[in-house]
């Protein structure tokens, strides 16, 4: 393995020797004005009291090194002084294409010029998801509850600005003049825009409130650590490297939705239980504790995983086989599986409705890649449910959360306008919309948060609704000002 050192000197902190291909530096520091213009229209938007969240200091946690102890460090950064770098993880010594029909060459370093397309594409679709991720949570900031959790909010949001710079990378150093032109591309499309749409369902839609905000860094965000983990495997390289070091920030994401989901549960059941509330289902005494009722984090869980399952695309694809086979996209976890790696003539079970039930039917299994990685996912999905079930059963309340089954609410594939309850039973277009507010958050779901969420800017105080995290971060406790105004 050769670790290369991260070098400082350039305006973009990198380990790709950027200071060596003046060609490289001058299209991304052409790049990057119009990058700082999009953050400052699009990333976060507010004030803490006067001052707006640009200017404001915040304890942020910088890449500065690739190594896996220590690649990391915490200083108070102004966000548009973030320093953005382009991190690629170790090279490895004679490094094969682990899968496809390529399988045991050594892996490309240059684009292999008959894949050219397809590799352009996946990474442009990679691409186009982090500056989405960041616009769909740019007003945030103005309800947080507290200023711990606007720091983490701000880490994803900065977070996501370096993936987006990783992709774009490898866009303007493989691509030339066409991976050029898509750098600015992913620059213009803006999330939920009727024109200029992002390129993914998901990544169009709102997220309103800090519910949603966790929930879609445990969903969504782990869709984001899935198809990383696949594209990590590639057999370009350089893909393969840059994503195995964005895998190691985007723990720390689905940290911020696995724990904001639970402290939001611990509120709520803990009020209940202090309160002397065994139905969960007494949503105006609930409410009016200022806490979030069970069932409605039920209905918002079921919305955030339904909108992810449409990430992974239709369960039998040939975009998949071919991103397989021709070596650019792997499995989740594709070395540490035991098989061929080719899949010439293995099958795998994918769910279908047969007959009006559900039946496992076997499918050549090149062609079910993406309902592989989608069941791999939702197995990823269990152990944070469980935990936020624990806090309510620790608080003497008889409801579960539970993840709601996969044909419910689809649009892509195979269950695409199905009409199928959250439980799995299928049933018709208009008795699915006669519920519909029993499986999805309603209108008064949405106007009852928009009350309850308030920006709270005292350290080490927290909303109502959220319970306090255990511990602080980055070295620093709970009630840390994580961030400061100047001159104050
Ligand atoms: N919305 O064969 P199909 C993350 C299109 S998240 C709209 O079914 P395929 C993050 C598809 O493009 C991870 N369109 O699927 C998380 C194709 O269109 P064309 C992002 C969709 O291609 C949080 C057609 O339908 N990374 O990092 O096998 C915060 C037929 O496609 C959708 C990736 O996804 C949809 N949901 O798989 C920040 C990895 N689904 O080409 C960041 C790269 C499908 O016929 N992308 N379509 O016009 C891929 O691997 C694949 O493109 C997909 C789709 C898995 C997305």
């Amino acid at each position: 393995m050769t670790i290369d050192s991260v070098d400082y000197s350039t305006l973009m902190p990198n380990n790709v020797g950027l200071a060596d291909d003046q060609k490289l530096l001058r299209a991304l520091e052409r790049w990057y004005p119009k990058y700082l213009e999009w953050w400052v229209d699009m990333g976060p938007s507010g004030f803490i009291h006067e001052t707006p969240f640009q200017e404001a200091d915040v304890w942020l946690r910088t890449a500065v090194s690739v190594e896996q102890d220590g690649w990391a460090k915490f200083d108070f950064v102004k966000m548009p002084e973030y320093r953005w770098g382009i991190l690629l993880a170790p090279q490895e010594e004679d490094r094969t294409i682990p899968f496809g029909e390529h399988k045991g060459e050594p892996a490309w370093q240059e684009v292999p010029g008959a894949y050219r397309a397809m590799l352009r594409r996946l990474i442009v679709i990679q691409g186009d998801t982090e500056p989405a991720s960041v616009e769909q949570q740019r007003f945030l900031g103005r309800t947080a509850p507290s200023f711990y959790d606007m720091r983490n909010l701000f880490q994803v949001n900065v977070e996501e600005g370096r993936h987006l710079w990783a992709m774009v990378y490898l866009l303007q150093r493989y691509f030339g003049k066409d991976g050029r032109e898509e750098a600015e591309e992913l620059l213009r499309r803006r999330s939920g825009d009727e024109d200029r749409p992002r390129m993914l369902g998901a990544f169009n839609e709102e997220t309103p409130d800090w519910l949603s905000f966790f929930l879609f860094t445990y969903f969504t965000d782990r869709d984001g650590k899935m198809q990383l983990e696949a594209l990590a495997q590639s057999g370009f390289d350089p893909l393969s490297r840059t994503c195995r070091f964005m895998l190691a920030e985007e723990a720390h994401h689905m940290f911020v939705g696995a724990t904001g989901v639970g402290r939001i549960v611990k509120a709520s059941a803990e009020a209940m239980r202090d309160a002397g509330i065994d139905d969960p289902y007494d949503t105006e005494r609930i409410r009016s504790l200022g806490v979030i009722d069970l069932p409605l984090i039920q209905r918002k869980l079921n919305l955030h995983f339904s909108l992810t399952l449409d990430l992974f695309g239709a369960e039998e694809s040939t975009n998949a086989a071919n991103a397989f086979n021709t070596g650019l996209k792997g499995r989740y976890h594709e070395t540490a599986i035991d098989d061929d790696h080719q899949l010439l003539d293995s099958t795998y079970p994918v769910t279908k409705l047969v007959d009006g039930e559900f039946q496992s039917i076997e499918v050549p299994a090149l062609n079910a890649l993406n309902a592989r990685l989608r069941d791999d996912y939702v197995d990823d999905c269990a152990g944070g449910v469980k935990r936020w079930n624990r806090y309510i059963s620790q608080a003497g309340i008889e409801f579960e959360l539970a993840l709601p089954h996969v044909a419910f609410h689809r649009q892509i594939g195979e269950f695409n306008g199905l009409a199928v309850t959250p439980e799995g039973g299928v049933t018709d277009e208009a008795t699915w919309e006669s519920c519909r507010g029993d499986y999805l958050p309603t209108e008064g779901d949405r106007v009852f948060i928009e009350d309850l969420m308030q920006q709270v800017t005292t350290p080490g105080e927290f909303a109502s609704w959220i319970a306090p995290p255990q511990k602080g971060i980055g070295g620093q406790p709970v009630e840390f000002e994580y961030i400061q105004i100047p001159n104050t």
